[in-house]
């Protein structure tokens, strides 16, 4: 079991993310890769972010989402009633060669607080396009323009509104878990590797908390007090 210590807390409350390493098992992890591949073949095909809601979700995506792993890592950042309400395998195909845009995700879903996990199907880098973040960004609303492009993601910040603020690349291995607030200002690079970059983002939130969000009309609880 991962410890989330007081001081990964803290660091938690102060940057908008916490970095869990060697979470899931490079079997698990290409698995799951291979489950996202045939169900993205299977509908559209096509590069991007792939949504599952909790009630239409595939087992293995549920399982991995509602792991007790997760759980352990989740529950002293969100609380110990913490509630599964989607997941998104991303897709970037060999011929992605833009950034996916700046954005807050409580701009596609407002509401009470949620958080999500950037699950690592296979190791992440500059060159295939991992995630980047702005530390401390979580710690308020930044305004989002309305664009509708080949990109996807409608809700964007430009390079240009974010000012000389501090960028992380966020390098992963296979298994590795980012857990991060949905106001964190995150970003990834495009991919120029040549190869496909997949990851998985499962999203939760806290039972006891009232949200006013109506994107989710179902959830699962995974975890109660222990
Ligand atoms: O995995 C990526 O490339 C970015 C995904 C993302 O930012 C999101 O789904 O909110």
């Amino acid at each position: 079991m991962q410890k989330v210590t007081d001081k990964a807390r803290s660091s938690f409350a102060k940057n908008g993310f916490l970095m869990a390493e060697a979470v899931f098992t490079a079997e698990e992890m290409m698995a799951c890769k291979a489950a996202a591949k045939e169900l993205v073949e299977n509908t559209s095909g096509s590069s991007g972010v792939h949504v599952w809601m909790c009630d239409t979700i595939p087992p293995l995506f549920e399982s991995i989402s509602c792991d007790p792993r997760m759980a352990d890592i989740l529950r002293p950042l969100i609380g110990s009633r913490i509630e599964f309400l989607s997941a998104k395998p991303v897709y970037k195909s060999p011929r992605v060669h833009f950034a996916s845009p700046w954005h807050q995700d409580e701009a596609y879903w407002g509401g009470a607080t949620k958080m999500s996990a950037w699950i690592a199907l296979e190791d992440a880098t500059p060159e295939n396009g991992c995630l980047r973040v702005i530390p401390g960004s979580h710690l308020r609303k930044w305004d989002h323009a309305s664009v509708r492009d080949a990109r996807g993601f409608n809700n964007r910040i430009s390079d240009d509104d974010l000012g000389d603020e501090q960028m992380m690349d966020v390098v992963m291995q296979r298994g590795d878990a980012l857990v991060f607030h949905d106001r964190l200002l995150h970003s990834s690079h495009p991919n120029r590797s040549g190869r496909e970059r997949w990851s998985f983002i499962p999203t939760y939130r806290n039972a006891d908390v009232p949200d006013s969000s109506t994107v989710w009309a179902t959830s699962k609880r995974i975890a109660d007090a222990v």
